[in-house]
């Protein structure tokens, strides 16, 4: 029981959620001169609207703040990506993943991109669909594991509705096995696509993306002694979610792991 108390006093403090990611999932910060919210671009250049209380382009549906993006007709494929240089940071505005090759397999948590939508009543998505597609990406920036789930169309009343996809760890580590290395950032694409002829037009607001932590095993989203606890119990049942280091099997090397890595926090 050595290891157990160590890693109890070690983790006494709570660790707290990581920076909400992406920046600027609100679209608040724009730039006056580009009409684009910071860190975010254009995908084609059609049927995207950075829109604003005010501007002057027509009906307008904001969930929080004064900005939105609207994605309208005339395109047979329109979104916002943040696979873009962000110019307060210099760097991609692309959220970091944690995805570590431990020898024996794939280790992470299960990622989640969460989003707000609202539609008109008077401008359902007909012959086109929307969602929040995630592009994994390799330290090269090369896309390694593409996710969409094309699952929203009609309308919404013009009312904001939550939506969210979750990737699993799993997941991942099927596409890795067989094309290393694991992702590093995962660009973030809130979409609109399907016929050159389709109609409608969809506003999104609020976009986050969250990755689980490894140590937070009770996924509170933030680790304290209650994920220890739990991985103790589940561990002791031989639960297959202790396969913190993805080996496809439960075993002692899993508790190491996760002792390190309840030690490091979040
Ligand atoms: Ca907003
Ligand atoms: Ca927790
Ligand atoms: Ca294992």
């Amino acid at each position: 029981m050595r290891k157990i108390t160590i890693a109890v006093l070690l983790a006494s403090l709570a660790t707290p959620a990581m920076a909400q990611q992406p920046y600027n999932g609100s679209f608040e910060d724009y730039d006056p001169f580009l009409w684009l919210p910071v860190g975010w671009g254009n995908f084609t250049n059609a049927g995207e609207n950075y829109r604003r209380i005010g501007d002057g382009a027509g009906p307008i549906l904001v969930r929080t703040g004064e900005a939105s993006i609207e994605l309208a007709s005339g395109n047979n494929f329109a979104g916002f990506t943040t696979d873009v240089i962000d110019p307060n940071t210099g760097d991609y505005n692309n959220p970091s993943v944690e995805f570590i090759e431990t020898g024996v397999g794939l280790a992470g948590g299960d990622c989640v991109v969460s989003g707000w939508y609202a539609i008109p009543a008077d401008q359902p998505l007909v012959g086109v669909k929307s969602c929040i597609k995630l592009e994994f990406r390799r330290p090269d920036n090369s896309i390694s594991h593409p996710y969409e789930l094309l699952n929203i169309d009609g309308h919404t009343n013009g009312e904001w509705v939550y939506w969210e996809m979750v990737v699993t760890r799993a997941q991942i580590a099927d596409i890795w096995s067989q094309y290393p290395p694991a992702p590093w950032k995962v660009s973030v694409l809130p979409m609109r696509f399907g016929s050159f002829a389709g109609t409608g037009t969809i506003f999104w607001d609020d976009i986050e993306f969250f990755q689980y932590c490894i140590a937070d095993f009770d996924r509170s989203r933030f680790v304290d002694t209650d994920d220890f606890d739990a991985f103790v119990r589940a561990f002791e049942n031989g639960d297959e979610s202790c396969d913190v280091d993805g080996s496809g099997f439960v075993d002692t090397d899993d508790y190491d792991f996760f002792v390190q890595r309840y030690e490091l926090g979040c």
